[in-house]
């Protein structure tokens, strides 16, 4: 798997930058969310390109440091090959004790195929979700960020940005 961070995004983007800033783009995402949504509060997790190409790639099991999540997706293999979204809606991220396997074990895991040039938004706070594995092929995506009012004061330890780029990060 491999990653551009917003850093570099931010430095060398034009496109993705400007999206992610459109007042236009959040309105939507609001009123689809039933919630006014904002830019993320932390830098580095408000957009990430993301490539899985190596067969067994996968982004596993995890939510979310924010409540919201909007996926390009640039392109993707055969849903045969892996690369669709599984996920549980209504879980919660107990940080000291996650209990994956008993959630996946319990709970019906929900399954979204996706194609080239989908775009999806997803809650991501409060929802289980991973990438299946790839077994071929290649799968690029830009991942935005958005966070909920009463997520942008309150301190957050962000654990997905420190699984992704191995550096601990508090702010
Ligand atoms: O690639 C996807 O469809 C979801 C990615 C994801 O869950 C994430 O970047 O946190
Ligand atoms: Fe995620």
């Amino acid at each position: 798997m491999s990653n551009v961070a917003q850093s570099l995004i931010g430095e060398r983007g034009a496109v993705i930058p400007q999206v992610y800033g459109s007042n236009w783009l959040l309105r939507v995402l609001s009123s689809i969310a039933g919630t006014p949504l904002f830019p993320c509060p932390y830098g580095p997790e408000r957009f990430v390109i993301t490539r899985l190409e190596q067969p067994g790639d996968t982004h596993g099991w995890h939510w979310d440091d924010y409540g919201f999540a909007l996926v390009w997706v640039a392109e993707v293999p055969d849903p045969v090959d892996g690369g669709f979204v599984e996920s549980v809606p209504d879980t919660s991220w107990d940080k000291q004790r996650p209990g994956i396997e008993e959630i996946l074990r319990s709970r019906r895991v929900h399954r979204l195929d996706l194609s080239g040039g989908d775009v999806y938004l997803m809650r991501t706070d409060t929802t289980l979700h991973r990438v299946h594995p790839i077994r071929r092929g290649r799968r690029t995506i830009v991942n935005m960020a958005f966070a909920r009012h009463d997520e942008l004061c309150r301190p957050t330890t962000h654990e997905t940005m420190d699984a992704l780029w191995s550096t601990p990060r508090t702010e």
